[in-house]
């Protein structure tokens, strides 16, 4: 436990999944790091009294309100933790800075980007005045990822010439799955291209260090009407995440309404890097098989290093200065004391998780605002994420790069 009795009370707006994990890393981070400060859980806020009423006494909150507004102006929260759906973290976040408060907001920072150069605008500003803001693209805080950013930054790799990067998972494949806020463009802003595209770019981008500079994309909804949630949950699961659209059930008493599906289900593209990589991205929720399945190859003239989200701990590495004889794939465990973030964790070989990368992330974050410091990614990394997912939508949208086969005169032997 931290020994410092610097305290930062925070107010986390929002519970549902990143809520509740947000809430596991502000539970152990201080019993875990030593750090300058101490992270109090001191408020969560949703709209349903009941439910945030629940929600605080299952994550470890210390008090609730239902009016986010109060919890960005009181006097007695230091630290807005935002983890609402897209379309509220702008009013949030913007409102918090003004209010001289840190900002953490969950990714991608906004729906669209005039929201995000607002929030990247509103964050220098309050920089100047030692507030402290930052974009919660979480996997950069995976040890595995943060030791591939230090392979290519040390040479390991030489010229990175290809970035190959897939973000897969399967959770509405069925096409009976209920119109929820993620598949809203008004309330999510985007489909898979926002909610899991905007990983792997933030990702490759903090790994390779190189910035993508253009794209040519396509996107696709496979599923175009889904059924509405069979209750109304009106707005109040809306501000936390979980709940469905605002649908109003069955109209004519025979099973659920539908209602259009307004946003990419996968999208894919590639993209040229100011370093001069190639690189390819993939983002679906209809890889069928893949529940969150993160991959990113990094191709270099002396070595290609990969990382596998469903085996974190680990990293491939292809070392081509290795004698011919001995060269090959090896498989880094990166779980030593020497390996980023482990040292507070366990003995070499025994590993951690998914959730530890959100711990590493408010580890940062509290000891950037206690030495007073700018924390990475800040809101104008995060701004030039939505402008890559921008130009993923324009590109796919134009469909200016698409260049049909021309048809087969005679019938192509199957
Ligand atoms: C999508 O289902 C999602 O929850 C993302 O929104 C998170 O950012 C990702 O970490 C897990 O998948």
């Amino acid at each position: 436990m931290s020994t410092t009795d610097k305290q930062l009370r925070v107010g986390m707006v929002g519970y549902a999944f990143m809520g509740a994990a947000h809430s596991q890393a502000w539970r152990t981070v201080n019993r875990v790091y030593d750090l300058p400060a101490r992270a109090r859980m001191a408020l969560i806020c949703g709209r349903d009294a009941g439910k945030v009423a629940d929600a605080a006494d299952r994550l470890g909150w210390e008090a609730y309100t239902t009016d986010w507004r109060d919890l960005v102006s009181r006097d007695d929260i230091d630290v807005v933790d935002v983890c609402t759906p897209g379309d509220s973290h702008a009013e949030i976040a913007l409102a918090a800075l003004a209010a001289g408060k840190h900002v953490l907001c969950e990714k991608p920072l906004a729906n669209t980007v005039s929201e995000a150069r607002a929030m990247a605008a509103a964050a220098a500003t309050a920089q100047a005045a030692g507030v402290r803001s930052m974009c919660g693209f979480n996997y950069r805080r995976v040890p595995a990822v943060t030791m591939m950013r230090q392979l290519v930054a040390d040479g390991r790799l030489g010229v990175i010439r290809h970035v190959r990067a897939t973000y897969l998972q399967d959770w509405i494949v069925d096409p009976q799955f209920p119109l929820v806020w993620r598949l809203q463009k008004d309330r999510a802003g985007s489909g898979a291209l926002g909610d899991i595209g905007a990983h792997i770019i933030d990702l490759t981008q903090f790994v390779t260090g190189q910035r993508i500079t253009g794209v040519s994309a396509v996107t696709e909804t496979f599923v175009k009407e889904r059924p509405l949630p069979a209750e109304s949950s009106g707005l109040a699961a809306s501000v936390d995440g979980a709940g469905p659209v605002d649908g109003h059930g069955s109209v004519d008493g025979h099973g659920p309404a539908t209602g259009p599906v307004t946003v990419d289900d996968a999208a894919v593209f590639v993209a040229r890097l100011d370093g001069g990589a190639l690189a390819t991205y993939e983002a679906s929720r209809f890889a069928t098989g893949r529940k969150n399945a993160l991959r990113v190859e990094i191709n270099g003239s002396l070595g290609t290093v990969v990382f596998d989200l469903e085996r974190l701990n680990e990293l491939e590495f292809y070392d081509a200065t290795r004698p011919t004889a001995e060269q090959g794939f090896s498989r880094i465990l990166v779980t030593e004391g020497e390996h980023p973030y482990m040292s507070a964790w366990w003995p070499p070989g025994h590993i951690i998780g998914y959730e530890h990368s959100f711990t590493h992330q408010m580890r940062d974050f509290i000891e950037a605002i206690a030495t007073g410091v700018d924390p990475a990614p800040s809101f104008a990394d995060a701004l030039q994420v939505q402008l890559v997912l921008d130009a993923v939508t324009r590109s796919a949208e134009l469909g200016s790069s698409w260049t049909e086969v021309e048809p087969a005169l005679a019938p192509v032997a199957a």
